[in-house]
């Protein structure tokens, strides 16, 4: 091999180096392309085997054409390779961003029906108190909805709890008395219980009643109890339900289960009157009935709404909005 041979493959590699340079687009490849042209079996290394055909006085000119040339390849080499390093950098944080800034997705999370909120808070406060929470059928007999609470098949009274029969003795339930009476029957005083529960009454619909209600229940049977005792169950009632700052008044009412009876009204300075419920001491009938003594024991009892509970705590205007199911309706609560 001449020098001019040796001049002219050395720029035919330079040509070929450029091209293969240029079409390397990841490290993989440069690496590929480096083994090319200056591994041990490279061009380059080829063409520098090459020197010692050569004539002795050419050999440190052609020497320093191909250093030169090895220089410009390693040079090349090492900024694509830094390059590529930086594009692929780039590209894998731009895969792995995250932005901590952003807002958290919504998802729709449900929760309990208004009707349940104000439930468990009536039994909560209670339990704070001591009483039990009890429960019965919804499917009940003549005997515990109704002649058992005093309420006799041909009492006038009857009327007042229009029920649905479902054959000549059973019924569903009109109020949540016969689960007490249920309770007083299986055990000894005291009794202090409460029973929230669902009942049914042949009512039309409208904006203050429905078929299908629920109601909060409390007896509490013990020596010694009077009218005060009542009271003072009532006021912490709504004391913890309402809030501070309610005026509370008994008036004479009628249920053929308690004597006296009554109903009680909250109000708020400057506001008006509101029922809340109906009261009154057990009646001694009932609790022969039941099997305790009328001398040693007295008891009292309430019986409240949850539906109108949760219409005077919310200003709700129509007890059917409960039972529509209108997300409308239930997620503002
Ligand atoms: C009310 C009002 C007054 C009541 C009485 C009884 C029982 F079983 F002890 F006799 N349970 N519930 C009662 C008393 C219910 O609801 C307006």
């Amino acid at each position: 091999m001449t020098l001019e041979e040796l001049k002219k493959e050395a720029e035919t590699l330079r040509a070929a180096w450029a091209e293969a340079i240029g079409g390397a687009a990841d490290p993989e490849s440069l690496e590929a392309v480096r083994v090319k042209f200056l591994g041990r079996k490279g061009h380059l290394t080829r063409l520098l085997s090459a020197l010692k055909e050569l004539p002795p006085e050419d050999r440190a000119q052609a020497g320093r054409i191909l250093n030169a040339l090895k220089q410009e390849i390693t040079q090349e080499l090492e900024a694509r390779g830094r390059e590529l390093e930086a594009r692929e950098r780039e590209k894998r944080l731009a895969a792995e961003y995250y932005d901590f800034t952003l807002p958290g997705r919504w998802r729709p999370l449900g929760h309990l029906h208004p009707l349940t909120q104000v439930r468990l808070e009536i039994e909560d406060i209670f339990m704070r108190m001591g009483f039990d929470v009890a429960s019965g059928p919804e499917v009940e007999d003549d005997y515990h909805n109704f002649e058992a609470l005093n309420i006799p098949e041909d009492h006038p009274a009857r009327d007042e709890w229009d029920s649905f029969y479902i054959d000549d003795r059973r019924l569903l339930r009109t109020h949540t008395s016969p689960v007490q009476i249920r309770v007083m029957k299986s055990r000894k005083p005291p009794v202090r219980i409460i029973c929230p529960g669902r009942c049914y009454r042949r009512d039309t619909p409208d904006a203050t009643h429905s078929p299908v209600f629920h109601q909060v229940e409390l007896l509490w049977v013990e020596e010694g109890l009077t009218m005060a005792n009542l009271k003072w169950i009532i006021e912490v009632f709504v004391q913890e339900f309402f809030g501070p700052g309610y005026e509370m008044r008994f008036s004479a009412d009628f249920f053929p289960f308690t004597e006296p009876s009554a109903q009680v009204h909250i109000r708020r300075p400057g506001g008006g009157w509101l029922e809340i419920m109906g009261a009154g001491m057990v009646d001694p009938a009932v609790l022969t009935e039941v099997g305790y003594d009328p001398e040693k024991v007295t008891g009292f009892a309430f019986g409240l709404g949850i539906e109108r509970m949760a219409m005077l705590r919310w200003g709700i205007e129509d007890i059917r909005l409960f039972f529509q199911n209108d997300i409308r309706f239930l997620s503002q609560f």
